[in-house]
């Protein structure tokens, strides 16, 4: 077999330039995928370099000239420069892969524009690309697992490609780890609902730690678990076991559901130190928060005693909320955030716009047929810089009144100022603040206020976003020029407009919406 160089890269991020948070933070935030796929093409015998990309890096001087084959990871943000990428390579003669998010949610799109567009990868999926490494032109192959892999490379064969990233970060240094994948819970709007949760092997759990100990000091680990300790005692003691002394500190996505008193006096005591609940509505949602019946200023009081007590164990809380969804309507949603922000002032709010990522959830084929999903580029669709969803109940500028308004109390001066004395120790304090003056908190009560500007004056985005045209504002196409920098010029022609319907397009007439046959599974 062919000895290939094969370049892999990991977009954490969507354009050169990041944020002063960004600058802290991206290269925390590298997938462990790309490292897994590079452990794994070594093993197939072929010559491997990774690259996480943080925002600071020239994306075109980089990687070899010289490469045959390209594997790139991203998210739907980062579409639109992994697309112009894909081109930059191909032109080089490089064959080109995509996968992660974008590839699961769009790959009718992806394969526009890449040779092969991974859903699933496990080690056969990519020896099969390996072997096989031809173009596929003008429409590129799909290939799929069955499943999620059932086991991944150790944190040791890892190692190689984790070290080189953690080298970028400057402060904070946060190792990727995972010990489960898919969820037992169906939150319809999760990529995750329709996935069997799968624990991966606790023996390799507790060897990834203990070699993770013989490298580092006091590491902090970033679990990338969709909802973390789902077998909650089995991890503890992979935890226990491995680190009996607590060095390492952890950080965790986990539904409140999970987050009970005698969860957290455990999770305290084994160096958990961060942990990312999920409420996303005070109307919706309930299955998650274990509040299923109560909803509205039942729910805001209940959830809030709950996180005043997580607070207690944990010093970082982040509360994830979604904006805009079915079940809100009217200022009340808005007004019980505000109320919540207020009774639990230690938790740092993250605020996601209702976002329909193509083939994620099964609930975006209802949106998708009721005309409600917007065509906006991709590279705006991070949960942030746009919302792709028709609200059901509020016009475009009321919703937009209320977002401005509620993020602005979040970030309010008393809000941050509040912040401090709820949170115990020093490093959250600091996060708190540095996350509320940057592009998470500033930079979007800046950038909604802009949004809300232009409903009012620009007509051409008015209409964008009442769906009465799919051309694309200036306004959206000046700023992904701005954006993707040097990279713009490698966009392919068309790569701005992508069909909002695609997913439903291919479940009712196969023949049309799907111009690729999908789902090729590889076992
Ligand atoms: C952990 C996580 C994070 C972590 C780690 C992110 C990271 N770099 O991997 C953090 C907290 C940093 C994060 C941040 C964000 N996230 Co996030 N995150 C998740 C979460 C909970 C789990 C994803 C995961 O790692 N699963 C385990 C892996 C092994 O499985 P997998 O993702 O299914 O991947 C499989 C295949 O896709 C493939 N694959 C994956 N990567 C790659 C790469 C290559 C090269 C190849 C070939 C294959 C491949 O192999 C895997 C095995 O089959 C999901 C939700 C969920 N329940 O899945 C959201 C999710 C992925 N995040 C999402 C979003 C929107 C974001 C943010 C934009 C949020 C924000 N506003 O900041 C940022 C973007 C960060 C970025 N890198 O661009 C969306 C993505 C939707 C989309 N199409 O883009 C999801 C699906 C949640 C949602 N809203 O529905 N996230
Ligand atoms: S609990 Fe979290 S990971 Fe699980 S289905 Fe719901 S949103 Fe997805």
């Amino acid at each position: 077999m062919r000895r290939l160089r094969i370049g892999i890269l990991d977009l954490v991020t969507k354009s050169p330039n990041p944020s002063l948070y960004g600058r802290v933070m991206n290269a925390n935030l590298a997938s462990i995928m790309p490292q897994v796929i590079g452990v794994w093409c070594e093993q197939e015998g072929h010559e491997v370099q990774v690259l996480c990309y943080t925002g600071m890096e020239d994306l075109l001087a980089e990687l070899p000239g010289d490469l045959d084959l390209v594997f790139v990871g991203a998210f739907t943000q980062s579409a639109q420069l992994a697309y112009a990428l894909s081109n930059f390579f191909r032109r080089r003669g490089a064959v080109t892969v995509l996968g992660g998010p974008h590839a699961r949610c769009y790959p009718e799109d992806a394969c526009k524009y890449y040779d092969y567009v991974l859903g699933f990868t496990d080690r056969n999926t990519v020896a099969e690309v390996c072997r096989e490494c031809e173009p596929h032109r003008p429409m590129g192959r799909h290939l799929s697992a069955a499943r999620q892999p059932v086991d991944l490379p150790t944190l040791e064969e890892r190692w190689k490609f984790v070290e080189p990233t953690l080298a970028k970060a400057p402060t904070i240094k946060i190792v990727p780890m995972i010990g489960s994948l898919g969820c037992p819970y169906t939150c319809c709007f999760c990529i995750d609902s329709t996935v069997d949760y799968q624990p991966l092997s606790f023996a390799q759990l507790r060897n990834d730690l203990s070699f993770l100990l013989s490298k580092m000091k006091k590491p902090i680990i970033g679990w990338h678990d969709p909802n973390f300790g789902v077998r909650f005692d089995d991890y503890m003691e992979a935890v226990e076991a491995s680190d009996p002394t607590a060095r390492i500190r952890h950080i965790a996505e986990s539904s409140l559901s999970l987050l009970n008193e005698k969860h957290l006096q455990r999770l305290q005591k084994n160096g958990f130190r961060a942990i990312l609940p999920g409420i996303e509505s005070w109307y919706d949602m309930g299955n998650k928060s274990k509040t299923a019946r109560r909803t509205g200023m039942d729910k805001v009081k209940q959830v809030s005693e709950h996180v005043n007590m997580i607070l207690r164990y944990i010093p970082y809380i982040q509360t994830n909320f979604v904006m805009g969804l079915d079940g809100d309507m009217g200022p009340e949603p808005f007004e019980l955030t505000k109320k919540f922000i207020d009774l639990s002032p230690g938790a740092f709010p993250a605020y996601s716009l209702l976002s329909a990522f193509g083939r994620a959830a099964p609930m975006n084929l209802d949106y998708q047929r009721a005309g409600r999903v917007l065509p906006f580029p991709f590279h705006f669709l991070n949960n942030n810089h746009a919302m792709n969803v028709r609200p059901k109940n509020y016009t475009w500028t009321e919703f937009y009144d209320h977002l401005v308004d509620v993020t602005s109390y979040s970030f309010s001066w008393r809000a941050i100022a509040r912040r401090i004395p709820a949170t115990s120790t020093a490093i959250p304090k600091w996060m708190n603040v540095v996350r509320a003056v940057s592009s998470e908190g500033f930079g979007r009560i800046r950038y909604h206020k802009t949004i809300r500007r232009l409903l009012d004056t620009d007509r051409s985005v008015r209409s964008y976003m009442e769906g009465e045209t799919d051309t694309l504002p200036a306004f959206y196409e000046n700023r992904i020029r701005t954006e993707l920098g040097p990279l713009y010029q490698f966009l392919p022609e068309g790569a701005l407009y992508h069909d909002p319907n695609a997913y439903l397009h291919a479940t009712t007439e196969p023949g049309l919406g799907a111009k690729v046959q999908l789902g090729q599974v590889v076992n």
